[in-house]
C-alpha cells in the first residue's frame, strides 16, 4: 500500500481535514458492522429494532437488543484505526472526526470534540421531552419512566429520525470548508451522512476513501486505501511522521 505525495503534503500542512468514519472502523474491535457477511443487519431486521414506531411498539425488544449491544461495546477496545485518529489529533489544528458510530470507541482511544451524527449508545433520554436520563439502571422488564412520564431510550438516532441539528450542521460546514476528506469504515448508504464526502468534493477537497470493499463513494475517491482501517490509517499517519522527521 503506497501513500501519495499529494496526501502526505496535505497531512503536513496541516489543512483544514475532516474524517468520516462508520461501523467499519470498529470491525478490528469485534464490533460487527451492519452491512456485509456477518452484519447486524443480516440478523436482525433494522425496521423492527431501528425505528421510533419499533420503540413504541415493542420498547422491551428493542432495549434488549441496545443492552445486548452495550455489553458487547464495553467488552472491546478501541483499535490502532481509532488510535492513529487520536495521535492525529494531536498532531492537527483542524483535525474533525465526524463518526455515524455510537460505541463511543473514538472517545475512548482520546479523540476528542467528536462529532456524533446517530447519538451515542452509552447515553439514556426521555421519548417526551428529551431530557438525559443517565441515572438509571435499564431493566427491559421494568423501564423507568421520566419526570414528565416519557419513556427512556436509547439516545441513538434511528431510521426515519432528524440527526442532532448541531452536528449535522457543524458537519457539512466543515465538510465543505476541508481541503482533504476522509471517508473511513462506511458503506457510504445512509442519509445525510453519505452527503458529506461529496459536499467536500464539490468545495475542491481532496477525497481519500479507506475501505476493504468498494462503495457508491469509490469511483469519486481521488485515492483508496482498499484495506482495513486498522492497517491504513498508521500506515498514512507514518508516512507523514517518517517524512517530517
Ligand atoms: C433522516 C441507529 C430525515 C444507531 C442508524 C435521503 C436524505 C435523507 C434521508 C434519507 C434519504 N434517503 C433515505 C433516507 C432515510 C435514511 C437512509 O439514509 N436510509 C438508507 C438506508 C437509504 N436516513 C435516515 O433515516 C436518517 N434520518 O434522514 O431524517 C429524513 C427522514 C426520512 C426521510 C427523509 C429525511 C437517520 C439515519 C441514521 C439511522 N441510524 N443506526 C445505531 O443503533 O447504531 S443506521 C446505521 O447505519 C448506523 O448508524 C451506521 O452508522 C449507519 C451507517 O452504516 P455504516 O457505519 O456505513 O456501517 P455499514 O455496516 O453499512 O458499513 C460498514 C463498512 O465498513 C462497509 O463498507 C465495510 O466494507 C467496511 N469495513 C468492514 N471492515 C472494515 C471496514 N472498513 C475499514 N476497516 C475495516 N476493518
Ligand atoms: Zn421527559
Amino acid at each position: 500500500m503506497q501513500v501519495s505525495g499529494t496526501l502526505t503534503e496535505l497531512l503536513r500542512s496541516d489543512c483544514a481535514t475532516v474524517v468520516l468514519t462508520g461501523a467499519g472502523i470498529s470491525a478490528e474491535s469485534g464490533v460487527p458492522t451492519f452491512r456485509g457477511k456477518d452484519g447486524l443487519w443480516n440478523k436482525f431486521d433494522p425496521r423492527e429494532l431501528a425505528t421510533f414506531s419499533a420503540f413504541m411498539r415493542n420498547p422491551k425488544l428493542v432495549w434488549e437488543w441496545y443492552l445486548f449491544r452495550r455489553e458487547l461495546i464495553s467488552k472491546v477496545e478501541p483499535n490502532p484505526g481509532h488510535f492513529t485518529l487520536a495521535e492525529m489529533g494531536e498532531h492537527l489544528s483542524q483535525l474533525h472526526i465526524v463518526t455515524q458510530n455510537v460505541d463511543n470507541l473514538h472517545q475512548r482511544a482520546g479523540s476528542t470534540n467528536v462529532i456524533e451524527l446517530h447519538g451515542n449508545i452509552e447515553r439514556n433520554k426521555c421519548v417526551e421531552c428529551n431530557a438525559p436520563m443517565a441515572e438509571f439502571e435499564i431493566d427491559p422488564d421494568n423501564l423507568p419512566t421520566c419526570q414528565c412520564g416519557g419513556r427512556i431510550r436509547p439516545d441513538v438516532v434511528w431510521f426515519g429520525e432528524m440527526l442532532p441539528e448541531a452536528a449535522i450542521e457543524t458537519a457539512q460546514q466543515e465538510a465543505a470548508a476541508c481541503k482533504l476528506f476522509f471517508s473511513v469504515g462506511t458503506s457510504a448508504e445512509v442519509y445525510p451522512a453519505a452527503d458529506l464526502p461529496m459536499i467536500a468534493k464539490k468545495n475542491g477537497a481532496y477525497l481519500v476513501e479507506v475501505n476493504p470493499h468498494a462503495t457508491p463513494l469509490t469511483p469519486y475517491a481521488d485515492e483508496v486505501f482498499a484495506a482495513p482501517s486498522g492497517e491504513a490509517m498508521p500506515l498514512i499517519w507514518h508516512a507523514v511522521r517518517e517524512q517530517s522527521s
